[in-house]
């Protein structure tokens, strides 16, 4: 049985936290704890949260940052304390419940059945059978803006961005969240990087070691924050991501392209 933290980043979420599902939502073979992590809100979040923990203290704990730094800044406080309190599986999620909470058992069914295996990621991939509900300029953004991501971490992923992921606690993830991100929105780019770049040190490929996971359901819950002006902020992070970390990244094009 492992112990699993789902770290879930708040900011401004008091209207539309589906608090009754994370007080119901148990794993079947592991232990689950939920780390809500509150971003500095400015509306009524930090009392909701504090409400909601006290429904269960022994599974769902909250960590309240004062100022707000970022979805990006408040995931990587959380996974970090969630290495300190022993976690041994750590991920995190968005609070609307966009990808519903059950996929969570689909993500550690992976750690538990492949050793060899240390990341998953969520990916919303709209097949027959599935839904994935998201609206099109937003689907058509995001595929170009992965594809540009892929072809810059030299790495064939389909979605980075879809909030929710897990990880196998190991030496590798303490470092990779000590640092913080340049980027509020596309952190989970630079996590790629970091990670690609911690195991190319150990002569192991990141491509290796990481499963996407297509979700059953996914739903592009209303009440988003996101503007087009953090979609065109997203662009110039890339950019910026791919010259500070051109260490790692333009050895791994050379030798895709060799
Ligand atoms: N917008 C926003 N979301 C934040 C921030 N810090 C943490 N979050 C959380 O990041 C997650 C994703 O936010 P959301 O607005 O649903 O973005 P989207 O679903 O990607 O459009 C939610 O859990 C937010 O509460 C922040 O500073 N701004
Ligand atoms: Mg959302």
């Amino acid at each position: 049985m492992a112990r699993v933290v789902l770290v879930v980043p708040c900011y401004n979420e008091a209207s539309r936290l589906p608090a009754d599902e994370f007080v119901r939502f148990r794993l079947a073979q592991d232990e689950l704890r939920v780390l809500f992590v509150d971003d500095g809100s400015t509306d009524a979040t930090r009392e909701v949260l504090a409400e909601l923990c006290a429904r269960d203290p022994a599974r769902l704990e909250l960590l309240a940052l004062d100022r707000n730094g970022g979805k990006g800044e408040a995931v990587r406080r959380g996974v970090l304390h969630a290495l300190d309190t022993g976690a041994e599986w750590v991920g995190y999620w968005d609070a609307d419940l966009a990808t519903p909470l059950d996929e969570l058992e689909r993500f550690c069914a992976v750690l538990r059945e492949e050793p060899a295996k240390d990341v998953v990621f969520g990916a919303r991939v709209r097949l027959l059978g599935r839904r994935i509900e998201r609206k099109l300029y937003r689907h058509l953004y995001g595929r170009a803006f992965v594809t540009a991501v892929s072809t810059m971490l030299a790495l064939p992923i389909y979605d980075t961005q879809c909030g929710a992921k897990l990880f196998r606690g190991g030496a590798e993830l303490g470092p990779v969240f000590a640092e913080p991100f340049l980027s509020r929105w596309i952190f989970d780019v630079e996590i790629l990087a970091r990670l690609a770049g911690r195991y190319e040190a150990r002569g192991v490929e990141l491509a290796d070691r990481l499963v996407e996971v297509p979700l059953r359901r996914w739903t592009d819950v209303a009440g988003s924050k996101i503007t087009s002006f953090d979609a065109a902020r997203a662009a110039a992070e890339l950019l910026r991501i791919g010259r500070v970390y051109r260490g790692v990244l333009a050895p791994r094009r050379r030798r895709r392209h060799s």
